[in-house]
């Protein structure tokens, strides 16, 4: 693939005329605001921040961006095509994808500076306060939190917030049902603290690796490795042993102790809101920091849902496969809106009964589980990446009596702002429903050809009349 780290990554969309770069921005509130600004572009652009007020130059802060360019490159995608064709290029990459470890070196740039016990200061690198009214600042949002099974071994890398307590101290948020939480409760079951270790920079690729609803059992890294076409390169952090990226841009290990927690929060999250306030959740205590010299933060905050997001692309891409995994056939297209809230499958319809299989599967399988709400399933004349086609569909093929079911009692989050404030004060039992909306042409009156006629040209009648005529349109 065409970049070895962050550095060379930014360099290529630097190429791409798709990186800004603001010299001056405090971390307080200004650094924020500009990435804000920036999702009212049609790309967002990547940011790189330096000369910030207070820290040595050099320190810097990188937001990812989110444009069919950089998910591209950081996919190792053809150039230029359009969302379906990425989301189905990347279905088929990941149908059979090969898992290779990790590569394990004896040093790396991230050991180029390394700080233990009291040497340990978080306050060394700027950290924005990422929205206005987020409780504190955020060190980790594009960040790769490492966690070995303490059962079964494995090691497990999610992206889950990090906000910055103070100088040796971190607080992680991970919602219920995700793999880092599943584990870091295994050790405290034990009576154990939780050895972690956190990337805050490195290749992007980690971070869609990181975020992606991948199977329990499948590492990460492993799994990162198999989409680059050859092994992730780590070095064993000095304290955990937990592997680290060995070009990370700066990194953390410590341990969480059972029942240490500190007020966390609020923060502005994916769902466009400060949902689930501010409240007690696990601790950090640093042990070490290692960092690159003039280390770049990578940033990658959640802002109002954007269409066509590399994540979106790769979630689609798992629930196509999984629907093919479980057997079901004639599954057309994926797409997938405003984050883990809407998902719509195409498919040419086979059998009564086959639209219905496919929305109770989608909204239920890796990709669709956690926290989905909408499940729309469409014929394959509509592209499910296109909104106003499935808008047409939805509107002119439903019979709203008929065609809408519902799950109840489903994976949902604290994060979600329809999730209900009692079930959150008494724990981690947060459920929420699902709607499953048939949105195809009665199989029925389909398979009878007794539904209307789509208002749709011949292509017989559209290559002959764009030949003669198309020149007089342009
Ligand atoms: C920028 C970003 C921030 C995220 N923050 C969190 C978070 O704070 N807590 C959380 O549970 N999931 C968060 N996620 C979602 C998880 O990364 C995602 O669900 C992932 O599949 C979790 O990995 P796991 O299944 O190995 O636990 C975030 C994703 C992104 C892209
Ligand atoms: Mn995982």
């Amino acid at each position: 693939m065409g970049y070895k780290d962050l550095r060379e990554w930014l360099a290529r969309i630097d190429d791409f005329g798709e990186l800004k770069r603001i010299d001056g921005a405090d971390p307080g509130g200004e650094i924020g605001a500009i990435c804000d600004l920036a999702c009212e572009k049609e790309h967002l652009p990547a940011i790189l921040f330096d000369r910030i007020p207070g820290f040595r130059p050099g320190y810097r802060i990188a937001t990812m961006g989110e444009s069919p360019h950089s998910t591209a490159l950081t996919l190792g995608l053809a150039e230029g095509t359009d969302v379906l064709n990425m989301t189905r290029e990347i279905r088929d990459k990941m149908r059979d994808i090969q898992r290779i470890p990790p590569e394990v070196l004896d040093n790396g740039p991230v050991l180029e500076n390394v700080h233990t016990g009291d040497d340990v200061d978080l306050f060394e690198f700027p950290v924005p306060k990422w929205h206005e009214l987020d409780g504190g600042p955020y060190i980790g949002t594009g960040d790769m939190v490492v966690i070995r099974d303490p059962d079964e071994g494995w090691v497990n890398v999610g992206t889950y917030r990090v906000q910055r307590h103070d100088r040796n101290t971190l607080g992680f948020y991970i919602s219920p049902g995700k793999h880092g939480r599943i584990q870091r409760e295994k050790y405290w079951a034990k009576g154990e603290s939780c050895p972690v270790a956190i990337s805050f920079g490195h290749d992007p690729l980690m971070v869609v690796a990181a975020s992606a609803a991948l199977p329990w059992g499948l590492p990460e890294y492993e799994y990162a490795g198999g989409v680059k076409g050859g092994p992730i390169e780590v070095i064993k952090g000095p304290v955990t042993g937990l592997p680290i990226p060995a070009d990370a841009e700066i990194a953390i290990e410590g341990e969480s102790y059972p029942d240490e927690t500190r007020l966390e929060g609020p923060f502005g999250e994916f769902a466009g809101y400060y949902a689930s306030g501010e409240r007690q959740e696990p601790v950090i205590r640093v042990k070490s920091v290692m960092h690159r010299n003039d280390p770049i933060l990578l940033g990658h905050p959640p802002k109002k849902p954007l269409p066509g997001s590399s994540s979106g692309v790769m979630r689609a891409a798992t629930v196509w496969n999984g629907l093919e995994r479980v057997g079901i056939p004639d599954i057309v297209g994926v797409g997938c809106f405003v984050t883990y809230f809407f998902t719509v499958v195409s498919i040419r319809q086979r059998y009564p009964g086959h639209s219905k299989q496919v929305g109770a599967v989608a909204g239920q399988i890796p990709g669709g589980a956690y926290c989905g709400r909408w499940v729309i399933v469409v014929d394959d004349d509509i592209d499910p990446t296109n909104l106003n086609e499935v808008m047409w569909a939805l509107a002119t093929r439903c019979d709203p009596a008929l065609s809408v079911d519902f799950l109840h009692r489903c994976w949902g989050t604290p994060l979600d702002p329809m999730s209900n404030p009692g079930l959150i004060s008494g724990g981690p039992n947060v459920f929420n429903s699902r709607a499953i909306l048939d949105a195809c042409v009665p199989y029925e009156l389909k398979s009878r050809k007794l539904f209307a006629i789509p208002m749709e040209m011949s292509e017989e009648l559209r290559a002959r009349v764009k030949a003669k005529f198309g020149a007089a349109l342009e």
